[in-house]
């Protein structure tokens, strides 16, 4: 027995599984402070023992160097993991690892932040070669047919089965939440798995329907009427405008009138909602492809995947859109982000919503950098001399970055002078960052007039996503939100962002719309206000906000599947509809009895269910 143990623990398979249970040890203590060794053996040494089990049926020459390419390559999954959830706050799914050549976008900036855990987690590696070449390599590869190794190959499998079999249908609403359950590989296996899970026919979207009769189909199942544009109320406020959409990186609705010690945060965003439309009820809807997600749904009104980044799924997919649409009425598309093109597959993305023209980091370069790459303000003015001398009337959108996590802005950008118990707080760089946002959009406004470009627009501004994840607030933070906001950070406080609409001329005295809306309301809502029909020509999920009807809005991904807000509440499921967790909308208190609702949840689930196979069906490009 001992001897097999030691064998075994020479071997190749032994020793290298004992490394990566280490690393993925580490990965949990630094991930999710969580210091469990049983479970990391249980949950992720399964899975290595599998995939190293594999390796071994494989490795009959050159041993030593297969294993450590193996272990090389099981140790820069975890390196990507760690690096995803550090910079972005959420697990990736194997889509976005299979893509993660666009992590490189990023690799600069994460790189000095991780450098030095990156060389301690191949570090066993570079030794282990050192001594291989220096022919000192002291592990042997055990006999072919060793029963510890069968066993332990058999064992692991079994293991894996169980636990993935266990956790397959155990929602858990935060993806870092659920890779600490289920185990990181785990997690990638249920998701895999779940993409290929066939839909319920019920929900299958007409391939020949006419977009009418779906959009209708849609009205009835949310219990509102498609309103004929005669009838509309505003239809047309903004006919023949140029639109710029300015989409505010992880901008939340918090931020709109908060003042500390006195002083407003984004005092520029405060007056434009004095003079515009104003959704103070808004909620996001965007999936795993965050900012990305957030430029789908704004041009096409259709649910972002579940599991999957949106734009990784385009490319071959003719996607109505409101750009197309607009392009049929003369307008010139196009949309500014400073980063590369190739993040989040935006080249293919662009294209495929109908922009004909897109300016990324090769227009804007890459001087004055901000986190990732040139700051707003550079994204503002050089994207204004492309405006004026744009074919009118365009429709424009410009993605933010500045505002990017982890929230740092240089020094000589700083304008908010905050009380020094802010000093080194997340909630303290996030106000600091979102200032610098507001201030860099009030020299945009102040441009766009000097070019005699305002008068003739629609502006909207929105929050792409939250930009605090409950998770990533320690005692501290949550103690100074308390103390400017009066109360403890909520979901509503999470998942709200502002939506305006500024409408010059038109909506100078302003109009707070309170009633509850999300993201994908607002391409209806702005065709309204464009005197564009789109009943006819664009399958929408969402609505136009200005008509005062009902709504219904799914949060999927950043809540369990099922979750929405109605009019009354914000609620999401965890085991079953009957266990989950409902609040009030207006006050955020807890609702125990919220029974009645049920239908809304069967609603919210069709709803996106339809969606997806609506999306799934779209023919090719020709
Ligand atoms: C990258 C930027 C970041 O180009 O848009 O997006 P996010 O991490 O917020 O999805
Ligand atoms: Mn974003």
């Amino acid at each position: 027995m001992k001897t097999a143990i030691r064998t075994f623990r020479k071997s190749h398979y032994g020793f290298h599984a004992a490394l990566l249970i280490l690393k993925a040890f580490a990965l949990h203590a630094i991930l999710f402070k969580d210091f469990n060794l049983l479970k990391v053996i249980a949950l992720e040494g399964c899975f290595i023992f599998l995939l190293l089990g594999l390796v071994e049926g494989l490795a009959k020459k050159g041993a030593p160097y297969i294993y450590l390419a193996a272990n090389a390559l099981i140790t820069t999954f975890f390196a990507a993991i760690l690096l995803y959830v550090t910079w972005f706050n959420t697990i990736p799914t194997y889509h976005v690892l299979l893509e993660i050549g666009q992590l490189g976008a990023i690799r600069d900036s994460v790189a000095s932040l991780l450098s030095p855990l990156y060389a301690l987690l191949y570090l066993d590696i570079i030794i282990l070669l050192i001594l291989l070449i220096a022919k000192k390599y002291p592990l042997v590869r055990s006999e072919a047919k060793s029963p510890w190794k069968r066993r332990t190959f058999l064992g692991a499998l079994a293991v894996c089965v169980i636990v993935f079999f266990y956790y397959k249908n155990v929602e858990i609403a935060n993806p870092v939440l659920a890779a600490e359950s289920k185990g990181i590989f785990n997690y990638e296996a249920i998701n895999i798995a779940k993409s290929s899970e066939p839909k319920s026919a019920a929900t299958m979207a007409n391939e020949k329907a006419d977009p009418y009769e779906t959009n209708q189909k849609i009205a009835s199942i949310k219990g509102i009427k498609l309103i004929p544009a005669d009838q509309r109320k505003y239809f047309g406020m903004a006919k023949g405008r140029n639109v710029i959409v300015i989409q505010g990186e992880s901008f939340q609705n918090f931020l709109i009138g908060l003042k500390i010690n006195g002083k407003e945060v984004t005092p520029n965003l405060n007056e434009l909602v004095k003079h515009s439309f104003y959704f103070s009820n808004l909620f996001q809807q965007v999936g795993p492809g965050n900012t990305s997600d957030a430029e789908f749904i704004m041009n096409t009104s259709l649910f972002p995947n579940d599991n999957t980044p949106t734009s990784l799924t385009v490319g071959n997919k003719e996607i109505p859109s409101l750009p197309k649409v607009l392009k049929e009425k003369g307008y010139s598309t196009m949309t500014f982000h400073t980063d590369k093109i190739n993040f989040w597959n935006r080249d293919q993305l662009y294209p495929d919503l109908g922009f004909d023209q897109y300016f990324d980091e090769s227009y804007f370069g890459d001087s004055d950098k901000v986190g990732m790459a040139a700051s707003d303000d550079v994204l503002y003015k050089k994207g204004t001399e492309a405006l004026a001398n744009a074919k009118k009337p365009f429709y424009s959108m410009f993605i933010s970055l500045s505002s990017h996590h982890p929230f740092v802005i240089p020094d000589e950008k700083k304008t908010l002078d905050l009380p020094s118990e802010y000093d080194g707080t997340l909630i303290g760089d996030y106000l600091t960052a979102q200032n610098y946002t507001d201030a860099a959009i009030g020299r945009f406004i102040e441009e766009l007039k000097k070019k005699g470009i305002w008068d003739n627009s629609v502006i909207l501004f929105y929050g792409d996503h939250l930009g605090l994840q409950d998770k990533a607030l320690d005692d501290r933070d949550q103690e100074l939100f308390e103390q400017f906001t009066g109360h403890k950070y909520n979901l509503k406080d999470r998942y709200t962002i502002p939506f305006i609409v500024s409408i010059p001329g038109k909506t100078d005295n302003g109009t707070e719309v309170s009633s509850p809306g999300g993201q994908l309301d607002f391409m209806p809502t702005l065709a309204n206000l464009l005197g564009v029909k789109i009943d006819h020509k664009l399958v929408h999920f969402g609505q136009d906000l200005l008509q005062g009807q009902n709504n219904l809005i799914g949060i999927r991904y950043y809540l369990p599947p099922g979750g929405f807000v109605n009019d009354h509440i914000i609620y999401y499921p965890n085991e079953s509809f009957a266990d989950g967790d409902a609040f009030s909308l207006n006050t955020m208190d807890r609702v125990k009895d919220f029974s009645k609702y049920e239908t809304s949840y069967q609603k919210i689930l069709t709803l996106e269910e339809l969606s997806d196979s609506y999306y799934a069906q779209l023919p090719e490009k020709e």
